[in-house]
């Protein structure tokens, strides 16, 4: 068997066959109200932010400025059904620790394992990917920049949704945890370190460090939080867990995507690109519709 279809099969059978059903899991989170609401609490701010955003760039004519709004409306389109995923059961499991897990035997629902919410590092991968192409736009870098951090980031979210499905060893799983680590820190040097300074050259510094501030200290707030929770030491359950993702999700996503708009309606020359800018056609710029 090819190893993308190893890895495919594998995913479900650890994942999808996991002895509760999607009705079961559906129930067990409106029973438990707290966890229930830090899934609702998240569809209803995606829902408002893509709105948001169309509202606030209705005017918008710069081809430039366009593709940052949508870039920031698509983090919470992928959102809005990550969570919904989330809140109807069908990308959460009851998941086996390995032996030597603080959570080994642990029972939820009346099966052997954790409630482990996968479906949030496999749409991280889609969603951050538009976090990094708004903030590299906004920064003036480059497209082998931007798509090197959008690469790293998928990598880091592929390698962090393994760590939470290894089953086998509990030293695989921080194996798995170190990789993600350390792509994740190759996105932050891009951030820290080549954006911060492109940003002073563009003219959008202060947006820059403002974003920049939101979002490296919240990112570095899900590894930790990982580390912490039921899928590391266990020291936090599942609903605080829970509610770590989605307050820390509110900072990366709507809040950052609300203080980038308000700059980007603006449309000032720092982040504009000109009416050609993007044309597939040289010399022709399409129609405003
Ligand atoms: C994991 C665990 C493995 C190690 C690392 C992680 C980092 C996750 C990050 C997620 C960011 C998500 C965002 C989502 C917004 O939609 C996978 C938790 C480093 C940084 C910003």
């Amino acid at each position: 068997m090819s190893s993308p279809t190893a890895l495919a099969f594998g995913l479900q059978r650890i994942a999808l066959e996991n002895g509760l059903t999607q009705a079961e899991l559906f129930e067990y989170v409106f029973d438990d109200t707290v966890l229930a609401l830090s899934f609702v609490l998240n569809i209803a701010l995606a829902g408002i932010t893509i709105l948001g955003i169309a509202y606030l760039g209705r005017n918008l004519t710069d081809p430039r400025a366009k593709m940052i709004a949508i870039s920031l409306m698509l983090i919470s389109v992928v959102s809005i059904s990550s969570y919904s995923g989330l809140a109807s059961g069908l990308t959460l499991s009851v998941i086996e620790m390995p032996s030597g897990h603080p959570a080994e035997g642990t029972m939820t629902a009346g099966e052997d394992g954790v409630l482990t919410m996968w479906g949030r590092y496999l749409t991280w991968t889609f969603s951050t990917p538009f976090i990094l192409i708004a903030l590299g736009m906004i920064a003036g870098s480059n497209w082998t920049k931007i798509l090197t951090t959008v690469a790293f980031t998928i990598a880091m979210c592929v390698t962090g949704l393994a760590a939470a499905l290894t089953t086998s060893s509990l030293v695989m799983r921080w194996w798995w945890f170190v990789i993600s680590s350390i792509f994740f820190l190759v996105i932050v040097y891009v951030i820290l370190v080549d954006w911060t300074a492109e940003a002073e050259a563009t003219g959008t510094g202060d947006l820059f460090n403002t974003l920049k501030l939101l979002t490296v200290v919240g990112w570095f707030g899900y590894p930790i939080l990982w580390a912490l929770g039921v899928e590391g030491f266990a020291i936090l359950d599942v609903a605080i867990t829970s509610w770590g993702y989605s307050v820390l999700d509110i900072i990366t996503k709507y809040i950052v995507t609300f203080v980038a708009m308000f700059y980007v309606i603006k449309e000032p020359d720092a982040i504009t690109g000109g009416a050609e800018y993007g044309s597939s056609r040289p010399g022709f710029a399409p129609a405003d519709d």
